[in-house]
């Protein structure tokens, strides 16, 4: 029967292609029978159409919409001849299968909602910080996945971070007629630009309008852009034209190379492209051209075709530019031309029905026995909730067997989802089990009361020795980097505003002159973040924290080898040596050198060229590692110095509350190296004291009321460590004069640097100090019930996983003093949160810890689509107004994706603070 109406079936497509009015049969292994349709073949080719098709298209196997447009070509071709009897027969068909399309509404949040999909026009804006972090303008939201982004009028086919942006001036919400519009303007050239979106059918129309022609030199520039997710399209196709393609697994398109002249230059004359010199910029050619490109017509998921109705689509290979690239979807702006330059109908197939699986929660490291376990089930506001969930264990046989099973209790809508609980906590037998809620089974966890005892230590034993600076890091048959830096540093020039949020003032604050070096910075310190720069900031906190896992928890762990003098690290090699007091060390080494050689604690240590910024890989081959020497030209070497302009630039604005956070650092560590490394303990004592001294001689000037509590934050927290190393009174007075109206202005950031301080301080500190405790609950018991995680969730631009661990460990403190105000819940949730109970996955936000982790991050490597492990990435980031999204196969969000020095650092000491509590007796 199926190869009856198969090669009917394909006689029926084939006159719907116009090919011919017959068609080799495929069924037939490549015969050359000629097919003739007669009625009954029309008949059952209706019928195959009604029944089968229609039950493919409902089970989510075909794209209908594929159909759809292959009838409705149909139309135009056959309608006059003999066909059109069937044609005037399959319209009911049709109907009754376009009835399955949902036509995109404008709902109350501002964009638009069919299910299955989302259409945000501008929800998200560039913020001009990171400039492009593909999070804004028009994008997409396609069955539960951001797959579009960049939708905007851009000044290049694949536009990079750096490349300019528009600023949207207005945004026009119009609910009436299905649309939305904004302005957009670049001012550099005075270009504006008004891009309308209206719901059309399943899909929009995108339409770019200009009141005044393209600015001469934006002419064969500007063009209407829209960018997909290099993910969502790998392995997968694309029809240009019915041209059929496959999208690149790896970037291998051709490039064009222009003079720089014709370059539209990127932010402030900075560039991602290192020309040797040759004053050219590179151009990618389109992967395809036509007049309607089919994304993906294999997968209903992932379906879009546009149809341009002005300029030709390119297509374009992003990646070939940079890593991070998307494939770009673009039409050319014509010069000369008002009204409506751009237009686009741009439709999406959306499965019937369609319904995002629901995400368990959980910790995928697993739990201690005697804490809560509530497993936190997402749902799709479509879905209909189950009332009960199971757990169940996974025998030494290999057999799932039913443990417990509980009712699931509502906790309601959060964002754009619903939420119910599952609450497992009676379950208090060690060993292995798995969550089941309808047909969904988690991956295998742990309860034992040793779940948190190892999973700190790939942080400590991989992560912290990938990211130190000035040092080979070597791990069994891998080195990770070369020693890079060292060059190390030029002193920045003045008045420049640079890529990386870093700037000089008009002066250099220092005895150098610009670009001028300055001597001993090579030593110590780590890679910030992804990036290789020194941010001064972030290293203080660090060794903070450091500091306080050391004295908290003396973890004296050693599985790495670090020798100081030849610059060499091995990882999973012991040297006798705590590795927490290695990195104390470290860190303390650059902080040092900062004062002695330039007099304060510098903002940081960063690139000059952003082609140098961008960097991905062996950090060793950054720079040439030779001093620069003006008196050789660029790329010239004597074998000990260079021409090469590639020094490393350090940073000197006056900071305010730097210096103090460099004070406190180094006051903590020397108490930490006392007894391993006496001349450092001291020197770092003797800096901390000095700096204090001329600080306090010469207040920094304050600009601003945000300012005024940063510095006053850090002069508390300064003065608490000298105090707490020294035990000198004067620094007690000067905290207790601080830290009092601190807390009376900002409760909730300050709690934390309170409560750590009450065990060296007298005894009437705590009891002055409760009130403002009671106060502190009362905050975070509303916060806990902001979200069915009951934790904090950022939703800045950089996501939430730093200031949850932090408020964990604020809480943690705070336990300690105050155990009847402030529960132990306060200080697992968090951790629970990381290794799994969050929205959009259940993945463990700690590459390589749990059962199933982060394999992505934006670390040194992501180049590779690969991890550092014990990464701690900042998770889930809210994409306005309310999507919530960490992207596990593309590791270019930063915003989601990035390790950062201080999170890690800080994850080491929250593990251990919950170890500490879960594992004791009372
Ligand atoms: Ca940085
Ligand atoms: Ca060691
Ligand atoms: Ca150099």
């Amino acid at each position: 029967m199926k190869t009856s109406l198969r090669r009917v079936f394909c006689t029926f497509l084939s006159v719907l292609a116009g090919t011919a009015t017959s068609l080799r049969s495929p069924a037939e292994g490549g015969g050359t029978q000629l097919l003739s349709i007669t009625p009954l073949d029309l008949l059952v080719v209706v019928l195959y159409f009604v029944i089968v098709l229609k039950k493919s298209i409902i089970q989510r196997r075909l794209p209908w919409l594929a159909f759809n447009h292959i009838l409705k070509d149909m139309t135009v071709r056959y309608a006059p001849n003999k066909i059109t009897g069937i044609l005037v027969f399959m319209i009911p068909v049709l109907l009754a299968s376009t009835a399955l399309c949902q036509k995109l509404q404008l709902n109350d949040l501002g964009y638009f909602e069919a299910r299955g999909l989302n259409v945000l026009v501008f929800s998200n804006q560039y913020n001009g910080f990171f400039f492009d972090e593909k999070t804004a303008g028009i994008e997409l939201i396609h069955h539960g996945v951001r797959t579009a982004t960049g939708g905007a009028v851009r000044l290049q086919p694949t536009p990079e971070q750096w490349d300019q942006i528009p600023v949207m001036t207005e945004r026009t919400v119009d609910k009436k007629n299905n649309s939305i519009e904004v302005k957009l303007r670049y001012s550099d050239y005075n270009f504006d630009s008004r891009v309308t979106v209206t719901a059309k059918d399943n899909g929009v129309v995108i339409r770019v309008s200009l009141d005044k022609p393209l600015p001469e030199k934006l002419v064969g520039n500007a063009g209407f852009n829209l960018e997909f997710l290099p993910s969502a399209y790998f392995e997968k196709t694309y029809l240009a034209d019915r041209q059929p393609g496959i999208f690149p697994l790896y970037p291998s398109s051709n490039v064009d190379v222009r003079p720089l002249t014709q370059k539209v230059p990127q932010f402030n004359g900075y560039s991602t492209f290192d020309d040797r010199g040759r004053n050219e910029f590179l151009v990618p050619e389109p992967l395809a051209m036509c007049k309607t490109l089919v994304l993906a017509p294999e997968d209903p998921e992932r379906y879009v075709r546009i149809q341009s109705l002005t300029a030709d689509l390119m297509l374009y290979d992003g990646r070939i530019l940079g890593q991070n690239g998307w494939f770009v979807v673009r039409s050319l702006i014509p010069g000369n031309r008002t009204g409506t330059v751009a237009e686009w109908y741009v439709e999406l197939n959306t499965i019937p029905n369609w319904t995002r699986k629901p995400v368990i929660g959980f910790s995928q490291v697993g739990y201690h026995p005697s804490q809560n376990k509530i497993a936190v089930i997402e749902l799709d506001k479509n879905d209909t909730v189950l009332t009960t969930a199971t757990l169940c264990q996974v025998t030494p046989e290999g057999k799932i067997v039913e443990k417990f099973a509980g009712t699931t209790k509502p906790w309601g809508q959060f964002l754009r989802y619903n939420y119910v609980r599952f609450n497992f906590s009676t379950v208090r037998d060690s060993g292995l089990y798995v969550i089941k809620y309808g047909d969904q089974q988690t991956d295998a966890f742990p309860i034992s009361t040793r779940v948190y005892n190892d999973v700190w230590h790939p942080t400590l034993d991989v992560w912290f020795p990938v990211q130190m600076d000035h040092m080979l890091v070597r791990e069994a048959y891998r080195i990770w980097h070369g020693a890079p830096f060292l060059d190390d540093a030029l002193q920045a020039p003045v008045n420049i505003r640079h890529f990386d949020g870093y700037w000089m003032d008009s002066t250099t604050h220092t005895k150098y002159k610009p670009l001028e070096h300055i001597p001993g910075l090579d030593v110590g310190g780590w890679f910030d973040a992804g990036d290789f720069d020194i941010e001064t900031a972030h290293h203080c906190t660090t060794i903070m924290s450091f500091v306080d896992s050391w004295e908290t928890f003396n973890l004296k762990r050693d599985e790495t080898y670090v020798d100081q003098k030849a610059r060499f690290v091995e990882i999973h090699r012991p040297d006798g040596k705590p590795d927490l007091l290695e990195q104390i060390e470290h860190g303390t080494l650059q902080l040092v050198a900062q004062f002695k050689n330039v007099g304060f604690a510098v903002r940081g240590i960063n690139f000059p060229h952003l082609y140098e910024y961008h960097h991905m890989g062996d950090a060793s081959t950054i720079t040439d590692n030779r001093l620069y020497n003006p008196k050789l030209k660029p790329y010239e070497t004597d074998g000990l110095t260079s021409g090469t302009l590639d020094d490393r630039w350090v940073f000197t604005p006056k900071f305010p509350g730097l210096n103090y956070s460099a004070i406190a650092a180094l006051a903590a560590a020397s108490r930490a190296l006392k007894g391993y490394n006496e001349e450092l303990s001291a020197e770092a004592l003797s800096t901390a004291e000095g700096a204090w001294d001329n600080e306090r001689k010469e207040p920094p000037p304050v600009h601003d009321s945000m300012m005024s509590w940063i510095l006053s934050n850090a002069e508390c927290e300064a003065a608490s460590q000298l105090y707490s190393t020294t035990k000198n009174e004067q620094y007690y007075r000067r905290f207790d004069e601080l830290i009092w109206p601190q807390l009376d202005s900002a409760l909730v950031w300050n709690i934390a640097t309170a409560a750590k301080a009450v065990p060296y301080m007298p005894k009437e500190y705590k009891s002055k100090l409760e009130k403002y405790v009671l106060e502190y609950r009362g905050e975070i018991e509303k916060v806990s019930q902001q979200n069915p995680y009951g934790v904090p969730i950022g939703t800045t631009g950089w996501a939430g996983d730093d200031e949850l661990i932090n408020w964990s460990i604020a809480n943690y403190y705070l336990n300690k003093s105050f155990p009847d105000v402030i529960g132990r819940e306060y200080v697992y949730k968090a951790l629970d949160y990381v290794f799994g109970c969050h929205p959009y996955s259940n993945i463990s936000f700690v590459a390589g810890v749990g059962t199933h982790s982060k394999k992505r991050t934006y670390g040194n490597n992501r180049a590779d689509f690969s991890f550092i492990a014990g990464g701690v990435v900042p998770g889930v980031l809210l994409l306005k107004p309310d999507f919530l999204e960490n992207k596990e196969d593309w590791p270019f969000l930063w915003g989601e994706n990035e390790c950062v020095i201080d999170i890690c650092a800080d994850y080491i000491f929250l593990v251990n603070a919950v170890n500490d509590l879960v594992n004791r007796k009372n």
